[in-house]
């Protein structure tokens, strides 16, 4: 009996999301993922991974790539974030909340943490709940000059709507293939 040779296209790739507790992390993974948004929801507790194959277009075939994508649960992300979480990683989609603007100033901490421990990574910032736009605190300009200092771009989303929730993910997934 021969062993079946993997699909040679397929690449799996490790990427954490990483922000201050309730940035949306954990309801962008299941926007993405699941295509969900739950209202109620239960703080969990270590870490989950979700699991979505992306192609990506290429100049001969199409490249599948499997994102692994590590979501840290409960109070941890007061605390640094463990190095065992960031080992491996190919890339990370670093969340805030525009209605809270101490999220945004987290944001260069996480990175570093993360290229401390993995200094390939690619990064893409993703502010989050842009539907909540009378509570917004946060200005493109702010955003501007954080993306332009960890050269990462910077998308508005919302795990509510939907609202360029893939768009991240691919643009995460497409640095990561470049
Ligand atoms: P976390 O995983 O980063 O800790 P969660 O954050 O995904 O658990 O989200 C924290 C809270 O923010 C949740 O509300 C969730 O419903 C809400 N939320 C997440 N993303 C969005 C968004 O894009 N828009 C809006 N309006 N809310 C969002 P609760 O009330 O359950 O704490
Ligand atoms: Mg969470």
């Amino acid at each position: 009996m021969t062993a079946r040779l993997a699909d040679p296209r397929l690449v799996s790739k490790k990427v954490c999301l990483l922000g201050d507790f309730a940035v949306g992390k954990t309801s962008l993974v299941s926007r993405f993922v699941y295509n969900t948004f739950e209202e109620r929801y239960l703080s969990t507790i270590g870490v989950r991974v979700g699991r979505k194959v992306i192609t990506l277009a290429d100049r001969d075939a199409p490249i599948e790539i499997a994102l692994m994508l590590w979501d840290l649960g409960g109070g941890d992300e007061h605390q640094r974030v463990q190095a065992s979480y960031l080992r491996g990683a190919a890339g990370a989609l670093i969340v805030c909340d525009l209605t809270r603007e101490e999220s945004v100033d987290r944001l260069e901490a996480y990175a570093s943490d993360l290229r401390a421990v993995s200094p390939e990574a690619r990064v893409v910032l993703a502010a989050n709940k842009a539907d909540l736009a009378a509570e917004r605190r946060v200005s493109d300009s702010q955003l501007e000059a954080i993306a332009r200092r960890l050269d990462a771009p910077c998308l508005l989303t919302s795990a509510l709507t939907g609202n360029n929730v893939e768009a991240a993910f691919r643009a995460l997934a497409e640095r990561i293939m470049r």
